[in-house]
């Protein structure tokens, strides 16, 4: 080859090459250059940009646009002070724009948040306008409007409006000020108490530009366990600085404050609710708090749950509690998001029936200000569990949902577990509460009960890793909890498709058959950790694999053992009515459904039964059987996965594709692990031969037993 030859090689591959090896910071905002045909089907719609600069949120929206449209098409898009040309959009509100005011678009119905993008004629130009009532929904939609093309949507004759379902869209930061995160898998914490106020890392920025794409509102910045030390002023000054970043993205800061914090930093001997120098000092810290941060959010709350203080240590209700805190807030307009995760010290005869016990009677008894949160399920964070019962049993109070994103219970950050399915199986749950279609979508959006203020909650799984989530899969999670939060009737598989095309590719021989590994991931994850309704069966306090045997925890309730009750003659926890009677917490009609065993999904089966190993299944075959072979199947699915993967090679850049590849390997050893050492210790209970046709365990009983795990992430230090 001759020189030129060789020169002219050599500069179109670095044409090819990305500018920096993709490392997963930019998230689903990477911007890359379209194919050909895209950008010059875009290039007429992208003529110039007409935005304005009078506030921080219209000047980070122009920003945004610019840097996402000059990104995607390959140059800068011009910015104009009016439409000159065919091919103009112009974003803004009526108060920014006046051309937007002279439009008298129907903004109405939008509300606080909504945006409207569409296709009109303004000067006698063809333009596409993107409007909100508020800055903010200006924001959103220039984000939506970026999603279109990065997903290569057509946007010549667009008419689309779009408005959030729920109005508190909140990531809940299992962070502590000491940078370390529970139950964290992508690194430290991203919050570098340590610098602020004076050091805003540009990553912050970064971090609110992601939620603010999904139209995610608010952070609560401190884990719900922490001391009280964030609420001292040098640490709100530090919160301060951090809303003072976020504000611009329509991102509002809360904190999450120990009940018992007027004692360890306000000197008073007593945290009783009733106590008027209590009140009094959170009346204080309020005023104090709103002085530094005028549009703080509020407070989220973990009491009487797992050794935190709370209200009952005065002899006093959630409600008490609640309404306190509530009351410091409201002036300011701030709200309490209290928990209903409470752990008894002594376990009722049955925890899951816990939560329910203690808040139905108190329905009703909440100040205005006050969302109860509530987790999915009635257990933890489970792979699989039937929605938390509480879901339509609180009409006269705005219930929250809380969802975990970091996958505690799910194979950390190296099982590619696409959450989806898991948050569209609840939210599309059917209450029964006001008969057929009262689903828990409809409880969490306020429609069903009338409530204007509403919120869905999910537990971050954000760190310092480059690529913010642990693994790039697992950004997935973070990005369809935003989506959902803003309509939790969208379908999961559409929103796994969106991602897949901002994350990596838009080439339909990549998107599909990603999409559709990772609508099957979670199932696989079910059947290879905990299948037909077991749940808990993780190592004790870490939850890293497999310990069903385990009895170890002080806890009765913390105990895989007291989860799946198996013995000689069967296996499942006994929720029916004579059993525990849990499954009266459900609305009668479906609490009939589930008491009944003929009538539960056998995907609850052994949530709400006890069964004998011999039961017939719905296919015939015996319990045991389909136990087994829902464990091999987990594991079968995995390696379909892996397989999938094997055949991508060369449609995304190497780095990714790498990783993902190495976390597949893992999650396969670890599903085989999952399933060898079920297998083997409900086989060593029920003293039963393996069915035909599946293989033994690679190890006896007493192996898996042995294994110990000193130094898990998110867990190992507390
Ligand atoms: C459990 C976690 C624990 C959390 C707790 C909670 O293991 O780290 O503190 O939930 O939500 O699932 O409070």
């Amino acid at each position: 080859m001759c020189w030129l030859a060789t020169l002219l090689v050599f500069a179109a591959a670095l044409c090819a090459a990305p500018a920096h090896a993709e490392d997963g910071y930019d998230l689903w905002l990477r911007y890359r250059l379209l194919a050909p045909a895209q950008v010059q089907h875009y290039r007429p719609h992208a003529a110039e940009l007409v935005a304005g600069d009078a506030t921080p949120t219209q000047t980070v929206t122009r920003d945004e646009l610019q840097r996402g449209l000059s990104g995607l098409l390959g140059s800068a898009i011009p910015l104009a002070s009016t439409v000159t040309h065919d091919g103009a959009i112009v974003v803004g509100t009526p108060a920014s724009s006046s051309l937007i005011a002279g439009l008298k678009l129907d903004l109405q119905d939008l509300g606080d948040d909504g945006y409207l993008i569409r296709s009109v004629v303004a000067n006698g130009h063809a333009i596409t306008v993107i409007a909100g009532r508020n800055d903010i929904g200006a924001l959103y939609g220039a984000f939506q409007f970026l999603r279109l093309l990065q997903t290569t949507q057509p946007i010549d004759r667009l008419d689309l409006r779009d408005a959030p379902h729920i109005k508190l869209r909140v990531l809940d930061h299992w962070d502590y000020l000491n940078g370390q995160v529970e139950r964290g898998y992508a690194g430290a914490s991203i919050w570098d108490w340590w610098k602020l106020p004076d050091w805003r890392a540009p990553r912050y920025t970064d971090y609110a530009r992601a939620n603010a794409s999904i139209g995610i509102n608010g952070t609560v910045l401190n884990h719900v366990s922490s001391g009280a030390t964030i609420l001292t002023h040098d640490y709100l000054q530090k919160a301060a600085a951090l809303a003072g970043v976020f504000r611009a993205y329509g991102i509002r800061v809360y904190l999450s404050v120990r009940f018992s914090a007027p004692i360890e930093i306000g000197g008073l001997k007593t945290a009783d609710p009733l106590n008027p120098q209590v009140q009094a000092w959170w009346h204080a810290k309020a005023d104090e708090i709103y002085a530094l941060i005028p549009d703080f959010g509020g407070f989220l709350v973990k009491a009487d749950s797992e050794g935190q203080p709370g209200p009952k240590d005065y002899g006093r209700t959630h409600a008490d509690g609640a309404n306190m805190l509530a009351d410091a807030l409201a002036a300011h307009g701030g709200v309490v998001m209290w928990r209903s995760f409470v752990y008894a010290d002594k376990p009722d005869d049955d925890r899951a029936k816990q939560a329910y016990q203690e808040f139905k009677p108190l329905d009703g008894r909440f100040h205005a200000n006050v969302l109860l949160q509530s987790k999915n399920g009635p257990v933890d964070f489970q792979p699989r569990e039937p929605f938390h019962p509480l879901f339509g049993a609180m009409p006269h109070t705005p219930l929250m949902m809380e969802f975990e994103i970091t996958k505690e219970y799910l194979g950390f950050a190296t099982h590619p577990v696409y959450l989806g399915p898991l948050y569209e199986e609840v939210l599309a749950a059917d209450t029964l509460a006001h008969g057929k279609g009262s689903t828990v979508a409809k409880v969490i959006d306020g429609s069903l009960d009338h409530h204007a203020l509403t919120g869905m909650a999910g537990d971050a799984n954000i760190g310092t890793d480059r690529n913010w989530s642990g693994s790039d899969f697992n950004q997935a999670n973070w990005y369809v909890f935003g989506r959902l939060a803003w309509n939790p009737t969208l379908s999961s598989r559409d929103i796994a498709e969106e991602w897949v095309r901002m994350t990596f590719s838009n080439n339909p021989a990549f998107v599909k058959p990603v999409v559709a590994m990772m609508m099957g991931s979670r199932e696989a994850a079910v059947d290879y950790m905990t299948p037909l309704g077991l749940l808990h069966l993780m190592g004790p306090g870490h939850h890293y694999g497999p310990a069903p045997w385990d009895a170890s925890e002080a806890e009765a309730d913390w105990r895989p053992v007291y989860y799946h009750r198996a013995d000689r003659q069967g296996i499942g926890f006994d929720r029916s009515r004579s059993g525990s009677d849990a499954v009266d917490q459900y609305a009668p009609s479906l609490a009939a459904q589930f008491n009944d065993v003929q009538q539960t999904p056998e995907q609850f089966l052994l949530y709400f039964h006890h069964l004998p190993w011999n039961y017939r299944m719905r296919s015939g075959r015996t319990l045991w059987y389909e136990l087994v072979a829902h464990y091999t199947q987990g594991v079968e699915d995995v390696q379909q996965m892996r397989d999938t993967w094997q055949h991508l090679d060369g449609y995304i850049d190497a780095e990714r594709y790498r990783q993902v590849a190495a976390f597949l390997t893992i999650q396969q050893r670890e599903a085989q692990w999952w399933r060898d050492a079920c297998i083997a210790y409900f086989q060593s209970v029920s003293g039963l031969p393996l069915p035909p046709g599946f293989a033994p365990p690679q190890h006896p009983l007493a192996y898996y037993q042995s294994l110990s795990f000193p130094y898990v992430p998110g867990f190992s230090s507390w």
